[in-house]
């Protein structure tokens, strides 16, 4: 199983703001390579299916209204260890708690609203990637 790899997703709340250019060249600093990208709407069912993990979760139903509710940038990312290393990038989920100089502590605004997604796993990674990328879609 590639370890090379992560998924990524620039949330509702940063692409209406403006952050998508900003988030981008962090990602690109840190020395990511994208090797898949495209912006997306999901529907509700898509949301759903997503982050179906955390169907049980009070906040699920939030959740998934806030991850359709417009249009997300999600891309695939290459590094070496790329799911430590790009949650290391992003921080905390919870944008207060989340180290200074991390996209999350810069453009999150809630726990919710945290501005961008990075897979927990390598095993994650591999499925989101599919979830979102055909393989025509995809270079490395
Ligand atoms: P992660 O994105 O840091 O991996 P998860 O626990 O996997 O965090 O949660 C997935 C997403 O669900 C978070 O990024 C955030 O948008 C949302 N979320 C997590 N916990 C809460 C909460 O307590 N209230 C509202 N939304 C939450
Ligand atoms: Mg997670």
């Amino acid at each position: 199983m590639r370890s090379d790899i992560t998924l990524a997703i620039i949330k509702p709340n940063a692409v209406r703001t403006g952050k998508i250019g900003p988030i981008l060249a962090m990602i690109n600093e840190a020395g990511f390579e994208i090797i898949a990208l495209k912006m997306v709407k999901l529907t509700k069912q898509q949301a759903e299916s997503f982050y179906e993990v955390h169907r049980e979760k009070v906040f699920f139903e939030s959740l998934v209204e806030f991850m359709s509710s417009g249009p997300v940038v999600a891309m695939i990312l290459r590094h070496r260890n790329a799911v430590d290393e790009f949650r290391k990038l992003i921080g905390n989920t919870d944008p207060a708690k989340a180290e200074p100089g991390t996209i999350r502590k810069l453009y999150g605004i809630s726990v919710q609203m945290n501005a961008i997604h990075g897979s927990d796993s390598i095993e994650n990674a591999i499925k989101e990637a599919s979830f979102f990328f055909s393989e025509i879609e995809r270079f490395y």
